[in-house]
C-alpha cells in the first residue's frame, strides 16, 4: 500500500483519530526495528514514543517473535477457566519477582482498560467479601486516563472521553489534578509545589464519609493528559489518607510500569506502596496485547475463604493469560533483565532532562515536564484553535522522520528505553528546528 487508494482506507474506523483528516493524508507505518519505524514509502522514522508508550525494549525483538511462533505451534490456545497451562503460572511467578515487595498475586487481562476495570471490580468485591459492602464509591482524578471501559472512563477525568457516553458509573468522585504551571512551570522532575493538593482526598472523605469509599485510583504520573507529575510528597500523603480511612489505593501503572521512570514500577520510584497495581503496554513490549493486575497478599487472601469448591471471583476473559501473550511477556522480561532496561531510564534521565529543557528557548513553549524517560512539552495554544499547533508539530515531525504524540497542545515523548544519547539529541534538535517553523 505505497500510495493507498483512498477507498481502501474507508472500512477501518480508526480509534482516537480524526478519520477523515487522516484518510485524506494517511501516515502508514510498514516496518519497525530497534528505535525506528519505516513508512510504506520507505522513509525511516525515529520513534520518540515507543509506539504508544509500550515498545520499551525497541522494535522487532526476534526473541519475542520466536517465542510467540513456537508457542502458537505448541499450544495455540488454552482456557484458564477451570484449566491452566504452564506458561501462565511461569509468567505469574516471574512477574512477582519484579513487582514491588508484597505484590504476590497477578490476574491476567488483555489491555490496560481491562486491567483498570478488573482492579476496580476487585476493590469493590474485596470490601464486600470482608463484610464492608457499603464501601462502593470509587475516586479518580481530574485529567486521569484509565482506558476506555465504563469503569475506566467513570474514574477518568478527560472530558472528551466521558461526555459522549451517558451517565457512567454512579458513586464516582474526582480529586483535583496537580497541573499548575503558575507555580510549577519548567520544574525539573517532580515539582516542589503542591503537596497540599492531596488533602483534596480528605475533602471527599468528609463529603461522602470513608465508610462509603472503596478505592482511589491514580496514575503515579499522568501520561495521556500530557505528562502531569505528582508534586513532591503528594503520593505519600494520598497513601497516608487512604490508610487512615481504610480506602484501597490503586496505582494505574499502564505507562509507568516496566521501567519508564527508571525503576521497575512507579511505586518503586516514589517509594509508595499501593494495594493494587494495573499494568499492560510494556508487559509484552507491545508485541501481543496483554494486561495484568497485581495485588498484595491480604487482598488475595480475603477472597480465599468459604468452601474450596466455590469460585472466589466471578471475573475473567476468554484470553486471560493467552499462551502467545504469556510467551511474549516472558521473553520481554528476559530482555528487560538481560539488558537492564527496567533501570536504564535512571542512567539516562539527566541527559534526557537537559536535552528536553533546552527546548525552553522556543518562543512557543510554555512548560516542560520530565521524569525518567518521559517528557511533556507544552505549547501556547493558538487563539481559538486549541491543539492545532501541537498537531502541526506531529505532522511536520512525521514528514521529517520523527514520531511524537500530542495531546491538546502538549507534545509527549516516551522513547524506547534502549535509546542512545545521540538519539536523544536527534529528537530534541529536530523538535527545536520544527518549532522554529511553526507559526
Ligand atoms: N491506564 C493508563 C494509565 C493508560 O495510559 C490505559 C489505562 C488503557 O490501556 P489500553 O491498553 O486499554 O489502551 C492507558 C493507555 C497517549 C495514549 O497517547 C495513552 C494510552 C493509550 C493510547 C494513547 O497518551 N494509555
Amino acid at each position: 500500500m505505497i500510495n493507498p487508494d483512498p477507498s481502501a482506507l474507508e472500512a477501518f474506523w480508526m480509534p482516537f483519530t480524526a478519520n477523515r483528516q487522516f484518510k485524506a493524508k494517511p501516515r502508514l507505518l510498514a516496518r519497525a526495528e530497534g528505535m525506528h519505524y519505516w513508512t510504506s514509502d520507505g522513509r525511516q522514522i525515529l520513534d520518540a514514543v515507543a509506539g504508544l508508550w509500550c515498545v520499551n525494549a525497541g522494535h522487532g525483538r526476534s526473541e519475542i517473535a520466536d517465542a510467540v511462533a513456537k508457542q502458537l505451534t505448541t499450544l495455540d490456545y488454552a482456557p484458564t477457566f477451570q484449566m491452566g497451562h504452564p506458561l501462565a503460572f511461569e509468567l505469574a511467578n516471574r512477574l512477582i519477582e519484579i513487582t514491588p515487595k508484597d505484590f504476590d498475586h497477578v490476574f491476567f487481562v488483555n489491555s490496560g482498560s481491562e486491567a483498570v476495570d478488573t482492579a476496580l471490580k476487585i476493590a469493590l468485591a474485596y470490601h464486600r467479601v470482608k463484610g464492608d459492602a457499603s464501601r462502593q464509591r470509587l475516586i479518580g482524578r481530574e485529567k486521569g486516563y484509565h482506558g476506555v471501559g465504563f469503569g475506566g472512563i467513570s474514574v477518568g477525568g478527560m472530558v472528551n472521553n466521558r461526555k459522549f457516553f451517558g451517565s457512567l458509573l454512579p458513586g464516582v468522585d474526582h480529586l483535583r489534578h496537580t497541573l499548575d504551571p503558575e507555580h510549577n512551570a519548567f520544574s525539573r522532575g517532580v515539582p516542589e509545589w503542591g503537596v497540599h493538593l492531596a488533602e483534596d482526598l480528605e475533602r471527599l472523605v468528609a463529603l461522602h464519609d470513608a465508610s462509603t469509599i472503596a478505592a482511589v485510583i491514580i496514575e503515579p504520573v499522568q501520561g495521556s493528559a500530557g505528562v502531569i507529575l505528582p508534586p513532591k510528597g503528594y503520593l505519600q500523603r494520598i497513601r497516608e489518607i487512604c490508610d487512615r480511612h481504610g480506602i484501597l489505593l490503586i496505582f494505574d501503572e499502564v505507562i509507568t510500569g516496566f521501567g519508564r521512570l527508571g525503576t521497575p514500577f512507579g511505586a518503586d520510584y516514589f517509594e509508595v506502596t499501593p494495594d493494587i497495581i494495573t499494568a499492560a503496554k510494556g508487559l509484552t513490549n507491545g508485541a501481543i496485547p496483554m494486561g495484568a493486575v497485581f495485588v498484595r497478599k491480604p487482598i488475595y487472601d480475603a477472597f480465599m475463604r468459604g468452601p474450596e469448591s466455590a469460585i472466589e471471583l466471578f471475573h475473567g476473559y476468554t484470553y486471560s493469560a493467552h499462551p502467545a501473550a504469556c510467551a511474549a511477556a516472558i521473553e520481554a522480561l528476559n530482555i528487560y533483565q538481560r539488558e537492564n532496561l527496567l533501570t536504564r531510564a535512571a542512567t539516562l534521565s539527566r541527559v534526557w532532562e537537559s536535552a528536553v529543557h533546552a527546548l525552553r528557548d522556543s518562543r512557543l513553549v510554555i512548560d516542560i515536564r520530565n521524569i525518567g524517560l518521559v517528557a511533556g512539552i507544552e505549547l501556547r495554544s493558538r487563539e481559538g484553535a486549541p491543539g492545532a499547533r501541537a498537531y502541526e508539530v506531529l505532522t511536520k515531525a512525521f514528514e521529517e522522520g520523527l514520531l511524537v504524540r500530542v495531546t491538546g497542545d502538549t507534545i509527549a515523548l516516551s522513547p524506547p528505553l534502549i535509546i542512545s544519547e545521540e538519539q536523544i539529541e536527534q529528537i530534541t534538535t529536530k523538535l527545536a528546528a520544527i518549532l522554529r517553523t511553526i507559526a
